[in-house]
């Protein structure tokens, strides 16, 4: 049934465009939802009705069966992630299965992972990582997998907090990089290819416990660096980069001595807020007019920092108002420095700068400048209440109100304005 409806899938492609009639061709006719439910069919036989599919919830790789080389025999295997319908084994399957002789789908090796979940998929040349979760587990589990001669190898296994793929030494190739909770700080493994094995690079992070509140990738001396936010003891975070170098793992901030100055609280996450490739640390300061009010109760001016690798120093690249809340960034003008203060409407979450006079005590008081609020798309009263549209995502639009009279000095252009506002996921 299935070669003769390749033929007349094959006898309708011809109608509009040349088509070889191979073998091969036949074979590897475009029809994925028939090659899907082969692949599905395959797995039953195998693992029975009473399974359900697992799909990977991040990562590249998200559908039910991925199609992959693993063996390198240049034909692929299909894996596929299941279930089974049992109370007592809620483990996710790991399945590959290859095409036979007669070109059919079976399953040829099956094995238990170490989660209920598949957080992620990703390949390092033929192998395979899988990142398992479970709901009842903080630590997620790495593993990876070999499959030669139809079986599939276990080669490596660890606890993970965070697992990427990213080219840290600049070799052209991805390392694999664990990032596991350890003591009062994080561990990390580095693995990296050569051939047929993994060089292992490891080093541990101290810090005030075992978690990491953000982990970015982003420009340092040519290579990608990793930028880890990790918290502090008794609250806030602190950022240190790590790079693979001729020498291994270092962390240049802290081997400047710099850690202290990235100390802020919790929240203002390193992120490349401009696009530029290059990952900003921000470092924060009470605004103008909230030097003596609580924490809470203040508003706060970034400063956003870069590490300088020439020197091994960290370096002021802007000043800028950050807000989490929002997910936006905007970066104080030179004019602006020292001259602005800023108010958030606690209702509408608009944010309001204002001229600072230190002769008036309450800033509601001073002049307005320039106000920001961001909106739901699809609902905004704020076009017709005078407000211009900066920029928008899927879920949010960002708006911006001109406040001062003409011949205010600190006014802002439209294009100073578009061009120091930055979105940040
Ligand atoms: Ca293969
Ligand atoms: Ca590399
Ligand atoms: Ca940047």
């Amino acid at each position: 049934m299935r070669k003769l409806a390749l033929f007349l899938i094959c006898l309708l492609l011809s109608g509009c465009q040349a088509v070889t009639f191979s073998v091969d061709s036949l074979l590897s006719a475009p029809n994925i939802a028939d090659e899907q439910s082969a692949i599905y069919n395959a797995l039953i036989e195998s693992a029975g009705r009473g399974i359900t599919l697992v799909y990977p919830k991040n990562g590249d790789f998200r559908s039910a069966f991925i199609l992959k080389d693993l063996d390198g025999d240049g034909s692929e295997e299909a894996i596929a992630f299941y279930s089974v319908n049992a109370v007592a084994d809620s483990s996710a399957k790991a399945a590959v299965l290859d095409r036979g002789s007669d070109g059919d789908w079976y399953a040829m090796y099956e094995l238990a992972g170490e989660g209920s979940s598949v957080d992620k998929v990703m390949f390092c040349g033929g192998d395979m990582i899988v990142g398992y979760s479970s709901r009842e587990y903080e630590d997620s589990v790495v593993c990876l997998y070999r499959y030669t001669n139809g079986v599939l190898e276990l080669g490596y296994a660890n606890f993970y907090t965070v697992l990427e793929m990213r080219d840290i030494d600049g070799c052209g190739e991805d390392e694999i990089i664990v990032v596991s909770r350890s003591g009062y700080g994080v561990s990390l493994d580095v693995l990296k290819s050569g051939g047929s094995e993994y060089q292992s690079y490891v080093m541990g992070i101290d810090a005030g416990e075992p978690s990491v509140a953000s982990c970015s990738f982003g420009q340092l001396d040519g290579k990608t660096a990793m930028y880890l936010d990790l918290p502090l003891e008794g609250g806030g975070i602190f950022t240190e980069v790590v790079v693979l170098g001729n020498r291994g793992l270092s962390c240049p901030i802290s081997e400047n001595g710099l850690r202290v100055q990235t100390q802020r609280p919790a929240g203002y996450l390193s992120c490349d807020y401009d696009g530029d490739g290059v990952v900003e640390i921000p470092v924060v300061s009470a605004f103008r007019g909230y030097e003596s009010a609580e924490w809470n109760d203040a508003e706060h001016l970034a400063t956003m920092l870069s590490f300088d690798p020439s020197d091994g120093e960290l370096k002021a690249k802007s000043s800028a108002y950050y807000n989490a809340a929002d997910g936006y960034i905007f970066t104080i003008p030179n004019r602006w420095l020292n001259m602005v203060t800023v108010m958030k409407n606690a209702a509408t979450g608009e944010v309001t700068f204002y001229r600072f006079d230190p002769e008036k005590g309450d800033i509601a008081d001073m002049t307005p400048l320039v106000s920001f609020v961001r909106s739901q798309t699809g609902d905004s009263v704020y076009p017709s209440q005078g407000y211009t549209e900066i920029s928008g995502s899927e879920t949010a639009a960002y708006y911006y109100r001109t406040e001062a009279e003409a011949g205010e000095p600190l006014v802002l252009t439209a294009d100073e304005i578009i061009n120091n506002f930055h979105m940040i996921a």
